[in-house]
Parts: structure tokens; sequence; C-alpha cells
């Protein structure tokens, strides 16, 4: 504690994100305490040193025997000071960082500063109070909405809501906010404790009425996943009982949230990706400032969207296509997303237009000369990715980095045909490309390790989770699904039908199941009439121009606004298919489809660190959590082998290898830890 003539000015500084560990509460009471006792002091401001204000609880210490003095405690201690005191924001504010700042009398923060309540990202609800003081403060349903995407919004909007109470727009924070606090002082403001405020109340709902609507309203987003609906709970309690018989709900819902299986898969993934950005070999932070201009080969949908990916971050891009009709079409597709955003209000349309001006179109590959990255995107061919790269090879410039977004193909394969394979890899995107955040990283076999490093330090630098994994068919994401997508097929063969597979798991929290998405990308993906051979339901259904939703039907039929119907239709060509197979048909439980869904993705899994394609479980788990919706409560699914016991996976596969064959044998990797009674993940 330092002192500004009669401003106690309370510094933390507790690397890397002064999270509010048991020394930091421990500090801050009685600092806190000291400040009231002196006389001389007549306000408090509470700072931050290094990059940020409080980052919340310390994570590391959840889920242990808890630690006095408990941040509610600190903060009461704050909100009960006799003298006004000034959180002073920086960085971001987030979850009991906030929930702090608000048990304060006044905020300021700096401009770029951010604030939210992260805590349903780790399947908690904000427990130190903040669901009684945040719906007192300002609107209840954007106090929801802040809790319940748990995504920060900047100090403008915090202002414009209330949250904070003035911007320090000077040079230095600490200079501004004792300022503030003297203003205060010297105007004799009342302290104002939040949790003496009443709560705000929507119009025209009752409380009860208010939180059901709102429940309904994401119903969709919120279904199985415990945190909001306790979220929701916890602000309705807000709106109708006493501060203190709210937060007893709200201690209560945390701790038990706290033991809930769901909490501990998310802490697990907060951690899994954060263990994933560190890449073995490559010592300190890539310098990226090298990477200044970005070239895409393919104005596509993979294309356009890895280019506006970068666009989003600043680095201007130049796209080349092949003919001017495909380059237009890529182009007006960019210019409709970005105007999209703009009608919606995510962007400015002075933005949206800015971006749309940081693309260049150009019909030679020549224009690509002079591009620190280049991103291939081109059609999904050996050997149209070899005349690429063969090309690239002779154009590009010494240093550049070139990239492939192939999904399937040897990297390797590709990186030969150039003489500079240690400069060549793969930037695996997932699409929609501009808002998916996965970005799996292949290592080819002769990648310098440099590359690799520099490669995942852009990803992260245009707002992605980059995840290395070595060269193999699908890598780690596609050859995983590729075995769901097997078993999919003849599920459906042997009597589950299309929607019931969908359906399942759809309950288990996936955003749909294979058939749905199939529709959704289109059937006839890398599909041609001359090389069908009619065997196959998707033969068959491209050949009825059953091509997805695209075409109004696929395996389902599509009405209005795309509403999905089952098609009896459909039906019948999956019968006729089994039985020109010979394949009997009977009832499928919903279990049997998890389990034959799962469990060979959890099987592939393994085989795919034991092969050191992935460098740990808890790497595909953000793979599967980041680029195909597996439902983050869930942990991915290497985590939910072992939630469901590693020894009942075995056994299970067993089971089903005894029924249906060897596709089912139990990794060997699976059976030695099941046998050990070891975990995957122990190493996150
Ligand atoms: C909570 O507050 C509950 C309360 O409501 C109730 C309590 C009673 N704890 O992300 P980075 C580590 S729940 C411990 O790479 P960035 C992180 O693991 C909490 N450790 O940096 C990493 O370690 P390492 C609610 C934490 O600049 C290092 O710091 N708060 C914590 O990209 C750097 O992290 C949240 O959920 C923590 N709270 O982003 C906020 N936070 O270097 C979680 C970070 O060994 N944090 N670490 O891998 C974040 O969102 C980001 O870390 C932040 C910085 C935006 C702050």
């Amino acid at each position: 504690m330092t002192r500004q003539d009669s401003i106690a000015v309370v510094t933390t500084d507790s690397p890397p994100v002064n999270a509010l560990s048991v020394h930091v509460r421990n500090g801050l009471k009685s600092a806190i305490e000291d400040a009231d006792r002196d006389d001389s002091v007549e306000a408090v401001v509470v700072i931050c040193n290094g990059r940020t204000f409080f980052a919340g609880a310390d994570i590391t210490e959840l889920g242990k025997p808890p630690l006095s003095p408990d941040l509610p405690e600190v903060l009461a201690a704050i909100e009960k000071s006799a003298k006004p005191v000034i959180a002073a924001i920086h960085g971001t504010a987030l979850g009991g960082g906030l929930e702090l700042a608000l048990a304060c009398h006044y905020r300021i923060a700096v401009p770029s500063a951010r604030v939210g309540l992260p805590e349903v990202k780790l399947g908690l609800l904000p427990g130190a109070s903040g669901t009684q003081r945040l719906p007192r403060l300002i609107d209840p349903g954007e106090a929801l909405d802040l809790m319940i995407s748990g995504d920060p919004v900047d100090a403008e909007k915090a202002l414009r809501t209330g949250m904070i109470d003035t911007l320090a727009e000077g040079q230095s924070l600490e200079a501004d906010a004792v300022a503030f606090a003297k203003r205060i002082v010297g105007d004799a403001k009342p302290l104002r404790r939040i949790r003496d405020m009443p709560a705000k109340t929507p119009d025209a709902l009752t409380p009860a009425e208010f939180a059901e609507a709102y429940r309904e309203r994401n119903a969709r987003k919120l279904r199985n996943f415990r945190a909001p609906d306790e979220i929701i709970r916890c602000v309705e309690a807000a709106m109708t009982l006493p501060f203190d018989e709210g937060l007893a709900i709200e201690r209560k819902l945390f701790r038990e949230l706290l033991d809930d299986p769901q909490s501990a898969a998310m802490r697990y993934a907060f951690f899994a990706e954060r263990k994933a950005a560190k890449v073995p070999g490559v010592e300190g932070k890539p310098d990226i400032s090298r990477i200044r201009s970005i070239g895409i080969v393919g104005a596509g949908t993979m294309g356009t969207g890895i280019g506006m990916a970068f666009v989003n971050a600043g680095y201007p891009v130049t796209i080349v296509e092949t003919q001017q009709a495909a380059l237009d079409r890529g182009l007006a597709n960019i210019r409709r997303t970005y105007e999209r955003s703009a009608q919606r209000g995510s962007l400015t349309p002075e933005e949206a237009e800015r971006r749309t001006a940081l693309f260049f179109g150009r019909l030679e590959l020549e224009a690509l000369s002079d591009c620190d990255l280049i991103v291939e995107a081109a059609f999904e061919e050996m050997s149209v990715k070899t005349e690429v790269f063969f090309a690239l090879d002779r154009i590009a410039k010494p240093s550049a980095i070139l990239a492939t977004n192939t999904s399937y193909l040897d990297i390797d394969r590709i990186a030969a045909t150039t003489s500079r394979p240690q400069s060549v890899l793969g930037m695996h995107f997932f699409s929609p490309a501009n808002i998916m955040r996965l970005v799996e990283i292949v290592r080819g076999e002769k990648t310098d390790l440099e590359i690799v490093g520099t490669a995942m330090a852009l990803a992260r630098a245009i707002g992605k989770v980059g995840v290395v994994v070595g060269v193999c068919h699908g890598f780690v994401g596609n050859r995983m699904l590729e075995k769901r997508q097997d078993e999919a097929d003849r599920l459906i063969l042997e009597g589950a039908t299309p929607w019931a597979v969908d359906r399942v798991l759809y309950d288990f929290g996936l955003p749909m199941g294979p058939f749905a998405m199939a529709d959704l990308a289109g059937l006839d993906l890398g599909w041609t009439r001359e090389a069908s051979t009619g065997e196959t339901v998707r033969d068959r259904l491209c050949e009825s121009e059953r091509r997805g939703q695209k075409t109004g039907a696929g395996y389902y039929d599509y009405g209005e606004n795309r509403k999905s119907d089952p098609s009896p239709l459909v039906e019948e060509i999956i019968r006729d298919v089994a039985k020109a197979r010979g394949i009997a048909r009977r009832e499928i439980s919903d279990e049997e489809i998890l389990d034959r869904l799962l469990l060979p993705m959890i099987n592939e899994g393994a085989n795919i660190l034991e092969e050191g394609k992935a460098l740990r479980a808890s790497d595909i788990d953000v793979i599967w959590i980041n680029g195909y919706g597996w439902p983050a409560y869930r942990g991915g699914p290497m985590f939910h082998a072992e939630q469901v016991g590693l020894d009942k996976v075995v056994e299970r596969l067993r089971a089903l290898e005894a029924a249906h064959g060897g596709r089912f044998r139990p990794a060997a990797l699976l059976q030695r830890l099941a046998a050990e009674g070891s975990s995957l993940t122990d190493d996150t």
C-alpha cells in the first residue's frame, strides 16, 4: 500500500494475471482493514500491476479445500469499508475480479479495458456475489447476457450500461484513479454499496416470467448445461429476495456446481487449451512481427473464410483464383458477410467497408511473391495441391511460410514438390473459418520447429486455437470423425433411422448429428455421377438429386426456413440398400447408437496418441471442442472416456468387437492404461 496524499493506493502484483489466490486475498483484506483504521486515509484505490486487473479466482484453487479468507469475505470487507474504495481497472476484470470491482464503491477503467463474468465457461456461476450485485447495478437482461455468454464487454459498453462510472483517459491509470477518488471525497459523494440498491426488475414481466422467457429463448443453446440454468435462478433470486438471502442461494449453487462433473470437464478444458499452446522444443515467444501480409490461394468457402480470419485481425490479404468469375464470387461473398455483420450491428458500416478493402483479388499466383504467409485453399486433390506448391516454390520469397489447408492429404508429399519442405506445413481451418476457433497446425516430417511455433503464434494472434498434429489421413479431427461417420452409415443400414442417430448425438450435446451435418455440407462433396456405384445410401440420394439442404432434400426433407423433416422416401432407400447388401435390420437402442458412435472415436484417439500424431490426449479434446462443437461440459472425447472409466470403455469395445468384428478391437494404449488403472489425460 502506498499513499498519494490522503488516498491509499493498494497495488496487487501477482503475475501472470493477478488471479485472486489466497496470498492475494490475504494482502487485500489486511490492506483494506489497515486503510480503514488509518484516520489520515480518506479513500482507497485498488489497482493491479502487470498486464491485467484481477483475472478472477485462482482456478487452480477451485475444487480444493477452501483457504481463508475466502473471496466473499474479502469483498464484504471492501464494501463495508467506511471510506470510498475505487477499483481502477486495466486489462481484463474477469469473474471474481469484476465481482471485486462491484464490491468497491466506484469503478474507473482505461478505455482498452474489458470486463466480464466468464465463470459459465468453467461450468460455474459468479460465486462471489456477482449474480446478486450485477442485477442491482444494470438491467437484469444485460446482466444475464453477460453471465450466460461469459463474454467480456469493452469499457465503453461497461460505461454505457453502468458497470463502471468513468473512463481514465490520461497517461496514468493510477493518477486518474487518485484524482477520481479525490473528487469523490471532495464532493462528499455517498458510499455506493450495491448490496443496498434494489434489484432492477424488467418492465411488464414478473421476475419468474422474465426468468422463464429467458430460459425459453435460449433453450436450444443451453440444453443439458447446468450452470446457465443456475445463473438464471440466482438472478431471479436477486430480483425477489433481500441481498443476503440471494447471496446464500448463490453460495449454495456455486458449491454444487463446483462438485458437478460438468465444471470439472470445463476446468480441464481451460487448462487443456493453454497446454495445447505449448509446443515442446519451441522456446520463448515466436516473433510474428515479420508476418505482415497474407496470401490465399483459392477464393472458395475455405479460402474466403481463412482470408476473413486474417483480415479481422488486421492483416491485408491477397487472394488468388484462376478464373475471374470465381474470384468475383469469392469477393462478393466476403462483401456480403461483412455487410451482414454491419446490418446485425456487430460491425460499424465503416469497419465493414475497411475490412472488405483489405482484400486484394488477383488472377495470377505471382501476385503472392511478397506475402509472408501463403495459405493454399485450392481444390482438395493431390495433383492440384502439388501443382500449386511447385509454382509457389518459384514465386514466394525465401522467408515465406507455405501452408496448405488440406483436410486429408499427405503434407509431406506436398512439401516434397518444393525446394523448401522445412517451410511447408498444414494450417487446417474449420468451416466457417472466420468463426470456428480451431486450426490444426500440421507438422510435416521436415517442417522447421520455428515455423511450427510461428504458425501457432499466428493462429493465436488471429483469435484461433492452434493445436499441433502430425501427418496422417485426416490428421486428428477428421480421422476420428471418419470412424464415427462409418459407424453411423452402418447403423442406418442395420435398422436405426438417420434421425435417431442425429437425435442421440444432439441429446449428448453436439450441435448436430452426422446426417444433418452431411445435408448441411452437401452430400455431393467429392461425389461424381460417373464414379457412383449406386450401392451406398449417399450414392442413391445424390443420384436422385437429393444433395442436401442446398437442393431442398438430402437425408431429410427441407421446408420453409430450412426446417427439416424425416423423409419416408429416404427410409425406403435405406431399406433397399440394406436388402441389396443382405444386411438384416433390427431395433437399435439409443445406448447402442451412442456407444457405436463414440467408442470408435475414442479408440481412434488412442491410436493417434500411440502413433504420436497428437502430443497429448488433452490436445485431442481441444480439437473436438473447438472444431466440432463437442460440448465443453463433457471435456472432449478423451476426457469423456476417462469419466466413463477406461476399464468400462475397453469392456464395451470388447463386447462390440465380439458382436461386430475387429474394427472395435480396443487400442493397445487403452488396454494398457485400463489394466494399469492409469489415466489418458494425467499429463494435463
Ligand atoms: C471465478 O472467478 C469464480 C468466482 O466467481 C467465485 C470465487 C469464489 N487462475 O490465458 P493466458 C493462467 S472463476 C489461475 O494464456 P492471456 C493460465 O493458466 C475465474 N490461473 O493469458 C496461464 O498459465 P500458463 C474466472 C490462471 O493473456 C497464464 O495464466 N476467471 C487464471 O491470453 C496466462 O493465461 C476466468 O475464467 C486464473 N483465473 O489471457 C478468467 N487465468 O502460462 C480466465 C489465467 O502456466 N483467464 N491463468 O499456461 C482468462 O480468460 C485469460 O487467462 C486472460 C488472459 C484473459 C485473463
